[in-house]
């Protein structure tokens, strides 16, 4: 399992929280998340996906990612 933290731009309220998680958390291979306004803790099996996976899940509900 590996750990990596997402940093967040377009994020706002707590529905953004909840899209994000729920982008997230349809990765095969992701384990749990933790998402707050501007980041998002992802815990998931590196064999299964990939940090770019992530990036492009989130991105596709509509968020960009910050470098
Ligand atoms: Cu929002």
């Amino acid at each position: 399992m590996t750990e990596t933290k997402l940093k967040i731009e377009g994020m706002s309220c707590q529905h953004c929280v909840q899209a994000v998680k729920k982008a997230l958390s349809g990765i095969a291979g992701v384990d749990s998340t933790d998402v707050e306004i501007g980041s998002a803790t992802v815990l998931y099996d590196d064999a299964k996906a990939t940090r770019k996976d992530l990036e492009a899940a989130v991105e596709e509900a509509g968020f960009s990612i910050k470098p």
